[in-house]
């Protein structure tokens, strides 16, 4: 089974956002697997972020995430990667679907509440870098055999 890691960013929580963001994952059906709040550590961000730190937006981009705490989660399904990202809407609020976590709830790229991995390798590199492996929990849910076919 795919599974996937996501952030609710220190925008989504200072917006209360937590709750329905994550009933909007719990009701399509995927599984919660791992979960964390706190404020991120630098070496955690700068790992994460790796691809963009010679960005210009780096250095604005790493004190907003580190301004609060953040909500870090595992997602567990099928295609739960694409589907997630699907979920989230466009990295630019202003391009994302409505019915999409950004496209009802974010107006800036900077402030765009949510991250979710792009692909499994990512997925596999973020969950490594949040998480142990202890701490992704394996277990069966009931709701399985109605979700499945
Ligand atoms: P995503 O995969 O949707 O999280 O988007 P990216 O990896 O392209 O960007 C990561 C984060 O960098 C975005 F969530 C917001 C931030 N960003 C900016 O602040 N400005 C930009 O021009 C591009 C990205």
């Amino acid at each position: 089974m795919e599974r996937t890691f996501v952030m609710i960013k220190p925008d989504g929580i200072q917006r209360g956002l937590v709750g329905e963001i994550l009933s909007r994952f719990e009701k399509k059906g995927f599984k919660v697997v791992a979960a964390k709040f706190g404020v991120l550590a630098e070496s955690i961000v700068d790992k994460h972020y790796e691809e963009h730190l010679a960005k210009p937006f780096y250095p604005g981009m790493k004190a907003y995430i580190m301004s609060g705490p953040v909500f870090r989660f595992v997602l567990e399904g099928d295609n739960v990667v694409a589907t997630v990202r699907k979920m989230n809407g466009a990295t630019n609020p202003t391009e994302a679907n409505p019915g999409t976590i950004r496209g009802d709830f974010a107006l800036s790229i900077g402030k765009n509440v949510i991250h979710a991995a792009d692909s499994p390798e990512s997925a596999a590199r973020e969950i490594g870098i949040h998480f142990t492996p202890a701490e992704l929990v394996s277990y069966k849910k009931i709701d399985e055999s109605e979700l499945y076919e």
